[in-house]
């Protein structure tokens, strides 16, 4: 028998061992595919590659602290997967996931795709956490398998009402939303809100999460002489509503839910922006112990600022990654219940769940625009 017709077994082997072996991890390490799905093109797509920076942030330092699961070194690899913001590609993306046998789906950004998608997971038993899609329905279906490391619309888009009417004093609020599954789930909260607080809503005008002109709405809003207008809707579309009410000559307060308070608005929105309010899910990023630093390590890495969900993407990961480790294994089946009942402190805070996945201690909080930055102007917790 010739020497090469000998090795030959040997060569199929070890070609057979890199071929699964990803780079940076060794033959015995164990793998371990961190599944993410979000827009990443499209009109969402910002966000979605700021919360994909986030998740590999967190991958990248457990691979680096060589994590042990049971008695192998993980090597955490991510497995990502663009959603395009659509509903139904949201689904397919969701199931292209759970083909992959992904240990657990970080995602994904639109309420729109999170609520159909996280079918998928509890039909394939896959550990989905949420870290920026935050319409209340997610976690009310009593799914085994959804978390939310965020605080939900109920919380921050009810605050908003609620301050609206006994702080900011309005007395004629008027509604916009971009009819997305989290545009009008949080107008809804909103407006509930306000009538329980006793406040007096004028109009309520809807678009779509494609529309550049808001001519109509906002002409009809300033025939009622509203003194507020609550935007349901997110960055881009809140900044062209700021540009035509100044160009309509309107004095009413802009106030945004979620996915307003970020540099993206003020760039687009320009002067406008001065005096515009937002309430955005959790607390000011440089008062958390980790924050800064956190900040700091992310544009050294990836040469930007943190857009707005990167620190929840990254706290998902780490919440994932914690509950493997304590349950020795990186199953669903065997890791689900030490996520349940995990209690860490993550760059947004303490990360645990109630019985529904959502998370337990969620705050929201109000910023304000001045000298062409965002400032924070008051946290609360709870609604
Ligand atoms: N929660 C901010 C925007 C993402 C979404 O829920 O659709």
């Amino acid at each position: 028998m010739s020497l090469s017709k000998t090795l030959k077994p040997f060569a199929l082997l070890l070609g057979a061992v890199f071929a699964i072996t990803p780079p940076g991890a060794f033959a015995d390490d164990l793998t371990v595919k961190v599944g993410f799905s979000a827009p990443l093109t499209g009109a969402n797509a910002g966000y979605g590659k700021d919360l994909q920076n986030g998740v590999q942030m967190a991958i990248d330092e457990a691979n680096a602290q060589k994590i042990k699961i049971g008695k192998q070194v993980a090597h955490f690899v991510l497995v990502a997967e663009d959603d395009q913001a659509d509903p139904r590609i949201g689904v397919q993306a969701a199931q292209k996931l759970a083909d992959a046998n992904v240990a657990v789906v970080v995602g994904h950004f639109n309420s729109g795709t999170t609520i159909p998608a996280s079918q998928v997971y509890e039909s394939a038993g896959i550990p989905m956490i949420d870290p920026a899609a935050t319409n209340p329905t997610i976690t009310n279906r009593g799914f085994a398998n959804t978390f939310m490391v965020i605080s939900t619309d109920a919380q921050n888009a009810g605050n908003a009402g609620t301050y609206a009417v006994q702080v900011t004093k309005a007395k004629r609020i008027a509604i916009i939303d971009d009819r997305t599954a989290f545009g009008q789930g949080e107008a809804d909260e909103f407006e509930k809100a306000v009538k329980a607080a006793g406040g007096n809503i004028v109009t309520r005008e809807y678009t779509d999460n494609h529309a550049v002109d808001f001519s109509t709405q906002l002409t009809r809003i300033k025939a009622t002489n509203a003194d507020l207008i609550f935007f349901g809707g997110l960055d881009t579309q809140a900044a062209a509503i700021a540009k035509k009410m100044k160009q309509l000559g309107m004095n009413a307060q802009l106030l945004g839910g979620g996915g307003v308070q970020d540099p993206e608005f003020i760039k687009l929105a320009g002067d406008t922006a001065e005096g515009a309010m937002a309430w955005e899910y959790g607390r000011p990023l440089a008062q958390m112990p980790a924050g800064k630093e956190f900040a700091r390590k992310f544009k050294a890495k990836f040469g930007e600022d943190i857009l707005s969900y990167a620190p929840f993407g990254y706290d998902a990961t780490w919440a994932a990654i914690k509950a493997m480790q304590a349950a020795g294994s990186a199953s669903p089946s065997a890791y689900r219940p030490k996520l349940k009942s995990i209690n860490f402190e993550g760059v947004t805070g303490t990360i645990s769940f109630d019985s529904t996945g959502a998370l337990k201690s969620g705050a929201s909080t109000l910023y304000q625009v001045k000298d062409g930055e965002w400032h924070p102007v008051v946290t609360k917790t709870g609604t």
